[in-house]
């Protein structure tokens, strides 16, 4: 494994407007969506290799503002807040719906974009939504399962089933399972990234 691609890895800034947020046609993003408590946070840390640098949090829903992270001076990787918390307060689910679909539609640099799910939990229609959206704007979608070190093999098989399906479904689209516990799948990640 060489990774020494990964060079310089540092926060950038955080943003409550999407129509603040740092744009620069030199400058690709990547960014992280999914419900909150998907696992967002901690795959970004497992990817670039850094313990503490994206806040995990305790409390999910934690993650409200669009935080941006800048690996080797040039790649912006964004963590999305978490939508769909359930315990959240409507106002603040609807703000996250805002801010969430609100940077989609405005960011023209956006090249990839991971949509995280929870292994354990179906794949919800709102995420399914986004693939065709992604692959209509160039941007390429990538389904994460996250926490399979959660599953069984049984529960393994059928996740596995869901992501050849989804494929077939919408040609262009990556799955990846992972777990940022046990590391699987973050190769696999850093490999798509590297590219730039
Ligand atoms: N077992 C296991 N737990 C995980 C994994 N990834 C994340 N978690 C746990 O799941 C919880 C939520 O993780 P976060 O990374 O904060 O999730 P998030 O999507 O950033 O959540 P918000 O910021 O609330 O949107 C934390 O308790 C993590 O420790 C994983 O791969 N395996
Ligand atoms: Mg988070």
């Amino acid at each position: 494994m060489n990774d020494s691609w990964i060079e310089t890895v540092e926060y950038h800034s955080s943003h409550h407007n999407f129509k603040k947020i740092p744009q620069n046609s030199t400058m690709p993003q990547i960014a992280f969506c999914g419900r909150s408590n998907s696992g967002k946070s901690s795959l970004i840390n497992a990817i670039l290799g850094k313990k503490e640098l994206v806040h995990v949090s305790s409390t999910p829903g934690k993650t409200r503002s669009l935080n941006f992270f800048l690996l080797n001076k040039k790649i912006f990787l964004v963590d999305l807040p978490g939508f769909g918390y359930a315990k959240a307060s409507h106002s603040v689910r609807d703000y996250l719906e805002e801010v969430v679909n609100g940077y989609l539609n405005h960011v023209d640099t956006l090249r990839i974009l991971f949509i995280l799910c929870d292994a354990k939990r179906p794949f919800p229609e709102e995420e399914k939504n986004l693939i065709p959206v992604c692959l209509k704007r160039n941007i390429l979608p990538v389904v994460v399962r996250t926490k399979i070190d959660k599953l069984n093999q049984k529960e393994k098989e059928k996740v596995k089933k869901e992501s050849l399906s989804l494929i077939k479904e919408h040609p262009g689209l990556a799955c990846i399972h992972t777990s940022s516990k046990n590391r699987d799948g973050i190769q696999d990640i850093r490999d798509l990234l590297k590219e730039f």
